[in-house]
């Protein structure tokens, strides 16, 4: 599969393209919207939330209700843009309009911690306008919209599901072990954190509280399981076919994320060999692992057992109380620039997570089965199945 998006924050709409599915897929524009709604849930968010809509429509690649095979374009629409249109306008506009419009202030005041400054001095900007739109989360509204694509290709094709929930946020943590499944999903969304634990949740969305009165914003770490995912995705023969090594860079590419981990991950580091693997036993459904500490993921490859990636998201650039920054202008110390922003995010992170991880599965089940139908790529994942040489 190849994807890419395209769009500024405050642009006319975000547009993503998907290329390399079958036909078949069932995909229709509510199918979108559900994930996109769901990304805009979480408490903590800013009012941007509150007041834009998400506007899906598919401009290729679809008919009826299913993929056509070709390759499937779609536009999120910002609905935010007729307050924007002349100072994000593509064509020129009069520098006299311009100057006069309190939102085309240069943004001369960096923000530690957002791509603001390394974005301006790499791409020769004397402003963060040009950069904080393009780096802004708002993106993720686009792969989303790619992800719920991915998804429904990874259900018809193989039953896979992707469930996530935040596990941390700041000082708060879920109990540990504790696995959502697909039947928990409703319950999640319904959840102001998407966190299943009664107790975690309120400790969360206390520490949010705090944090809006401080002035400040929170990060927290979310997982993401993959149920029913078959064995032998990806691949231990060269490094860059490695599924968790494509989990890894694709969750590493989300806004705000400094940190990945595969099943324990970090925390398989700290004990030995005998307590740091999923040893192998034969059952009645054939040979399993007796603990999923690997996160589905041996030598690269799926296991067949559930796949467990968590993402650690460090807290919003934009802080309310700002941070010590130079304006670049003058070249003198000053605040950092900030105008609204959420206090978190990390329940979005979450939605957004979801859909990378079915985009990197939906990328590795079309690599290994093939097909340009539906019907083509579940025989052969049948026929994979059959022939297992070791169950
Ligand atoms: C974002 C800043 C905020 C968020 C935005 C991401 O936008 P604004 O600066 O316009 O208030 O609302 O997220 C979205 C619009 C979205 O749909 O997720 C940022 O700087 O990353």
């Amino acid at each position: 599969l190849r994807w890419l998006t395209a769009g500024e924050s405050h642009g006319p709409a975000l547009v993503a393209t998907l290329e390399g599915l079958p036909a078949g897929v069932p995909v229709t524009t509510a199918m979108v919207a559900d994930h996109l709604a769901r990304r805009r849930l979480g408490y903590g968010r800013g009012a941007r939330m509150t007041f834009e809509r998400d506007e899906v429509t598919f401009l290729g690649g679809v008919r009826h209700g299913l993929t056509l095979g070709s390759p499937v374009a779609v536009m999120v629409g910002n609905t935010e843009w007729p307050k924007w249109e002349r100072v994000m306008a593509a064509d020129p506009v009069d520098p006299g309009i311009l100057r006069g419009l309190a939102r085309n202030a240069p943004l001369t005041r960096p923000r530690p911690g957002h791509a603001d400054l390394a974005g301006m001095q790499k791409y020769g900007f004397d402003e963060a306008r040009p950069v904080l739109e393009r780096a802004s989360a708002r993106e993720t509204a686009a792969r989303v919209a790619l992800g719920a694509v991915a998804r429904s290709y990874l259900k018809e094709t193989t039953g896979v599901e992707i469930v996530s929930h935040v596990v941390e946020l700041a000082s708060a943590k879920a109990p540990k072990g504790l696995y959502p499944t697909p039947a928990d999903v409703e319950r999640l969304d319904a959840d102001p954190v998407r966190c299943l634990d009664a107790d975690a949740s309120k400790a969360m969305v206390a520490e949010i509280d705090q944090a809006h009165k401080d002035g400040d914003t929170l990060g927290g770490v979310v997982e993401i399981l993959a149920y029913g995912v078959p064995v032998g995705l990806g691949s231990h023969v060269h490094w860059d076919r490695r599924l968790d090594a494509r989990l890894a860079g694709a969750l590493m590419g989300i806004q705000a994320v400094k940190g990945v981990e595969v099943g324990d991950g970090f925390a398989l580091a700290r004990v030995p060999g005998s307590e740091a693997h999923d040893e192998i036993l034969p059952t009645e459904e054939g040979v399993r692992r007796a603990s999923g500490r690997s996160g589905g993921t041996e030598g690269g490859l799926s296991t067949g057992e559930l796949l467990r990636v968590r993402a650690a998201m460090k807290p919003i650039a934009t802080v309310p109380r700002a941070l010590r920054t130079v304006d670049v202008s003058t070249g003198e110390a000053a605040q950092a620039h900030h105008q609204r922003s959420d206090v978190c995010a990390v329940p979005a992170a979450g939605i957004v997570a979801e859909a990378m991880v079915a985009l990197v599965l939906a990328d590795a089940v079309a690599e290994k089965f093939g097909g340009d139908s539906v019907a083509e790529t579940r025989r052969n994942v049948a026929s994979y199945l059959d022939h297992l040489t070791v169950r």
